[in-house]
């Protein structure tokens, strides 16, 4: 009987402000990957050669060697369940648990998704990527980012433990929904204080979430701290240029 698990040479195609928890299940899992920066404000992700590997164009995406993957979704639970050494609590094979965490992660991409991504498009990114920033957008985001946060506090992170789904140890739908969260931080504080003050389990999950994958969780969220502070410096000179009287040194 042939065993292909052994034979993986996993290629991660991805862009490292949006990380979609399944580099985190990876490292933390310590399972060896070659990276491919795909990098979308070059438009990369739109080339010939990518979109022989990905005909929709977007990362992540996953080469193993033998075949190609994309939906970050997908390529999470391919990982678990290819992997023996991946402990069951990211992926359990109890099957009610795993379709529980079925049901988080397709909530995921149909509310808290489309909220906090288009949230974060058109009040901050959308310029980083050849596109205007949309306030009308942002407005609608807005209203399903907040509506989401709401369904977490009180439906998925309901009681007292400290993971999805009332668990006490993570899964990779806490990869997935932190990793979406995450990308808030390039916000304006205030915005980012306004949105999350009133979700207070939310805020705690999200610390549960980052101790429970030190040091993986901040060395692979390095680039979006950098970006986070270019976007405070850019916010901070946009302020100072607008007050009366500041002459530019430029
Ligand atoms: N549902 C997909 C979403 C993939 C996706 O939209 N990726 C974005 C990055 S956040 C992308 O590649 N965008 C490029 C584009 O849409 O042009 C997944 O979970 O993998």
């Amino acid at each position: 009987m042939e065993i292909h698990f052994f034979y993986f040479s996993i290629i991660l195609y991805f862009d490292a402000f949006f990380l979609f928890g399944l580099y985190f299940e990876l490292r933390v899992n310590g399972i060896e990957f070659d990276e491919v920066l795909i990098n979308l404000a070059k438009r990369q992700h739109l080339s010939p050669e990518f979109k022989e590997i990905n005909p929709l164009g977007k990362v992540p995406t996953i080469v193993d060697g033998r075949f190609k993957l994309f939906e970050s979704h997908a390529i999470l639970i391919y990982f678990a369940s290819a992997f023996p050494s991946i402990a069951d609590h990211w992926y359990p094979n109890d099957l009610s648990k795993r379709a529980k965490i079925h049901s988080v992660l397709d909530w995921h991409h149909t509310n808290l998704r489309p909220g906090a991504a288009g949230y974060v498009l058109n009040t901050v990114l959308a310029p980083a990527l050849g596109r205007s920033l949309d306030s009308e957008a942002a407005a609608e985001s807005e209203k399903i980012l907040t509506k989401s946060l709401f369904s977490l506090e009180t439906i998925w992170l309901k009681g007292n433990a400290k993971f999805l789904l009332g668990s006490y140890q993570p899964s990779i739908a806490d990869l997935s929904l932190v990793c979406e969260l995450m990308q808030l931080q390039v916000l304006d504080e205030k915005d980012r204080l306004r949105l999350f003050s009133p979700y207070k389990k939310v805020d705690e999950w999200i610390e549960n979430t980052r101790k429970a994958t030190q040091p993986h969780f901040d060395v692979v969220h390095k680039i979006l701290y950098g970006a986070k502070d270019k976007f405070d410096k850019q916010r901070k000179m946009g302020a100072t240029i607008s007050k009366p009287g500041f002459q530019s040194k430029m």
